[in-house]
């Protein structure tokens, strides 16, 4: 049986991974952080909240990670926790800088110490890419990116790509780009769309505040991608991978998409901070524009190219945009119910 360690198992790839690891018969381990009040919501979604084995661990704490380094057998690392909110990386610069890039070495360089055979996963994100310098952006593209959280990243996919030149360690970074499901943290756009609406077609009277609608995101489902994570481990020689869907959408459209399956016609007036919303059949106003919701800098555009995940690991996300939407506002409408 292999064994497991993922760190960020409560946070939304953390759960998903986790159940497919689970199904694929692994020993699951993984981090979670001290608080006042355990929060295993996205394992007790899942039903698995007793399969796993859970670890009390911050990526801060050098000692926490050795320590499960040094007790855990695991054969494949999957480096998933992270300050993951773009938005708030610019109130915690600092911290974002510590968790999302130093933490990496912190990890690499004590499996390079203790456990050099185990196979290690970093999650890299299209945020790298940032003011693109090429469209669609593949493995090659060069980056620059737009936040703190951004820059956090760019160091934690160098610094794995480093010590697998360095050291021979079987370490691959995932260029993720947007992927998002049921189990999305409620600040980031999907999530927030999709469970405004539902309280909307609920009966209530709150419209969603957004910011910039005309950013484009390249959205898959998580589900999908947790899987393309699982394939990049199998393979003989470590290396990086872009996991996209090709597609690129508009802010405004996926909220379209979304309210559709509310079973709600909109109609479109104004733009910038004057855009609004309102749906025909009620008359309710059901988005309106905050600029307090606007980003200091903007990521207007990612498209990826995905071809070499799906040539060298067969890997081919499942879902659609529109899918996805319709799966996510079901799910929060539902939920509403009760
Ligand atoms: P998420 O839902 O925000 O989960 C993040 C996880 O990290 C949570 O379990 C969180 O624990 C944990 N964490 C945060 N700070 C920590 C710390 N200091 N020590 C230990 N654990 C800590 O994020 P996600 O969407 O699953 O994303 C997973 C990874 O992929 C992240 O690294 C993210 O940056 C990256 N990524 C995500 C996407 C995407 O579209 N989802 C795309 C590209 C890359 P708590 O539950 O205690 O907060
Ligand atoms: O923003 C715009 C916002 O916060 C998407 C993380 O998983 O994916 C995620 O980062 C877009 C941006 O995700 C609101 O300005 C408009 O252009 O959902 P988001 P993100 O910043 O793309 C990458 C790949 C990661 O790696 C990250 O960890 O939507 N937008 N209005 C808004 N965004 C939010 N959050 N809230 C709004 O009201």
């Amino acid at each position: 049986m292999k064994k497991a360690f993922i760190t960020g198992i409560t946070g939304q790839d953390g759960a998903y991974l986790a159940q497919l690891l689970l199904e694929k018969g692994y020993e699951v381990h993984g981090g979670v952080r001290r608080i006042s009040q355990p929060e295993t919501t996205r394992l007790d979604i899942l039903g698995i909240a007793d399969d796993v084995q859970l670890h009390e661990f911050d990526l801060t704490e050098q000692n926490n990670i050795f320590r499960v380094v040094r007790d855990i057998e695991m054969d494949e690392f999957y480096n998933l926790a992270a300050q993951s909110f773009v938005g708030a990386s610019w109130e915690l610069p600092i911290y974002t800088a510590d968790v999302d890039g130093m933490a990496v070495v912190r990890i690499l360089d004590t499996l390079r110490s203790v456990r050099p055979d185990a196979r290690f996963y970093q999650a890299s994100t299209s945020e790298m890419f940032g003011l693109v310098q090429e469209v669609p952006q593949s493995e090659t593209t060069r980056l620059y990116p737009r936040s703190p959280y951004g820059v956090a990243k760019v160091y934690g996919h160098y610094i794995t790509m480093n010590y697998r030149e360095s050291f021979g360690m079987h370490a691959s970074s995932g260029i993720l780009f947007n992927h998002e499901s049921p189990l999305r943290g409620k600040e980031f756009v999907t999530r927030k769309i999709t469970l405004g609406l539902a309280a909307l077609a609920r009966g209530g009277d709150a419209p969603v505040e957004l910011g910039n609608m005309d950013a484009k995101r390249d959205w898959g489902f998580a589900g999908d991608y947790v899987d393309g994570m699982w394939r990049m481990l199998q393979q003989d020689t470590a290396d990086d991978y872009v996991l996209a869907t090709g597609t690129t959408t508009t802010i405004r459209d996926f909220f379209t998409y979304a309210a559709e399956e509310m079973g709600m016609d909109l109609d479109w007036q104004g733009d910038g901070e004057a855009e609004t919303a309102t749906d025909r059949k009620t008359g309710k106003l059901v988005m309106r524009v905050n600029p307090k919701f606007y980003r200091p800098a903007e990521v207007d555009l990612l498209i990826g190219d995905a071809s070499k995940a799906r040539d060298g690991l067969g890997w081919v996300p499942q879902v659609d945009v529109k899918e996805l939407a319709r799966m996510m506002a079901r799910s929060d409408y539902d939920a509403a119910k009760s």
